[in-house]
């Protein structure tokens, strides 16, 4: 057996002397056997990483390439093998139906989990695809109420969702900023219009009134029309159910039209890149909205981490939900590891029992896959940037 595997040996080397690469041959033919290759892992993300909204499709894409590098360098191990973890990037560009197509492509590469998609208009219809393949799924940012409420195991949400947005901010429109005439706008998504309507019931509740409802598209930047029949109500506030992309025109399109109203939104609008889309009209404390999560106290530390670790690394800052997609992330291949396996099925009763302290504060899910005691952050912007007015839960 010895003299077999010396011969072995020889003939190794002298084919590869053959060829110039003696020297690569002898170590690797006297050390021991190479260790069984790491289990490849695919995770797979979803956001619009094309369109109008493409640079938040890209932060929470980034938000994932950053989790899914530090697993790797963690050297992890599943069920006593060592693992990596693969990225699998789709774009859906925001669209429903390209937000099927790529589930759809997912699936078929065998992902272990889903993290996406962004918007609840893609979020919703691919939730359908992921339960029935037995996939898991975790939105970093889609708030829309439905996507939690279809009975699916396999959902969780990071985030608040659009009854708390909605109702947060008609409540402060009228309590705090003293609005009495509301007018609101929405794109007609899935997510526009649900965060739109609980404005409203908000708004309505608290005492105000709705002079006015009008809707345009995601892809609209013309919105003279709706603004020239609002600007004759007198609204107090505007509030747009819809993305920055559109906001940030609307705001100019306001300016140009003599409207002074307040404008809000929900967390769509709550970007690093409104004040660049919206230039000189996002005014000083003219526009309010809210993010659908955030830390207090020693929970910042953590956010400020990652965000100064996220621009060193992408060489820009977060846009909103990069920290969400970071976080959905490592607590998926949390309960991997708790679960020893990265079969969904296997690892789904671990993810609903997590508890996890991440960088957007502590992480566990409701019987419905919502997180529990989400918060939100209020916010305004002051030269230019977005400055907290209070984190509400
Ligand atoms: N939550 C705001 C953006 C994503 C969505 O459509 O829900």
């Amino acid at each position: 057996m010895q003299l077999n595997l010396k011969l072995a040996v020889i003939a190794a080397a002298v084919a590869l002397a053959a060829c110039g690469k003696k020297e690569e041959a002898a170590p690797a033919a006297a050390s021991a056997p190479a260790a069984a290759p790491a289990q490849v892992i695919k995770i797979g993300h979803v956001g619009p990483t094309s369109g109008a909204i493409a640079h938040l499709g890209k932060d929470n894409e980034n938000g994932a390439r950053m989790a899914i590098e530090e697993l790797n360098a963690a050297g992890l191990t599943i069920g006593g093998a060592p693992v990596t973890f693969e990225l699998l990037a789709e774009d859906d560009a925001a669209d429903p139906r390209q937000g099927v197509a790529a589930a759809q492509k997912l699936i078929d590469a065998q992902v272990a989990g889903v993290v996406g998609h962004l918007n609840s208009g893609t979020t919703i219809p691919a939730s359908q695809l992921y339960h029935d393949a037995g996939l898991v799924q975790i939105s970093p940012s889609a708030t829309n109420p439905q996507y939690t409420r279809q009975g699916f195991p396999g959902v969780f949400r990071m985030v608040a969702d659009d009854t708390q947005l909605g109702g947060t901010l008609g409540r402060y429109a009228v309590e705090t900023l003293g609005a009495k005439n509301v007018a609101v706008i929405d794109d007609r998504t899935a997510y526009g219009q649900g965060v739109a309507d609980e404005f409203e019931k908000a708004v309505v509740a608290a005492g105000g009134t709705v002079i006015g409802r009008e809707f345009t598209n995601d892809k609209a930047t013309d919105f003279n029309a709706i603004l020239t029949t609002l600007r004759a109500r007198n609204p107090d506030v505007v509030f747009f159910g819809g993305m920055d992309a559109v906001a940030g025109p609307m705001l100019r399109q306001m300016q140009q039209l003599g409207i002074n109203a307040k404008f809000m939104g929900g967390d769509g609008i709550c970007t690093g890149e409104l004040p660049r889309l919206a230039a000189d009209a996002l005014g000083e404390e003219r526009v309010f909205c809210a993010e659908a999560g955030g830390v207090e106290g020693d929970e910042r530390a953590g956010m400020d981490k990652f965000r100064a670790d996220f621009r060193a690394k992408f060489g820009m800052d977060v846009q909103v939900y990069a920290p969400y997609v970071y976080d959905a992330v490592k607590v998926m291949a949390s309960a991997m590891v708790t679960a020893g396996s990265a079969d969904p099925a296997a690892y789904l009763p671990a993810l609903k029992a997590i508890d996890h302290q991440g960088v957007t504060g502590r992480i566990r899910f409701d019987e419905k896959g919502d997180i529990v005691n989400g918060a939100l952050t209020l916010m305004t912007y002051k030269g230019g940037e977005r400055t907290t007015i209070a984190v509400i839960r």
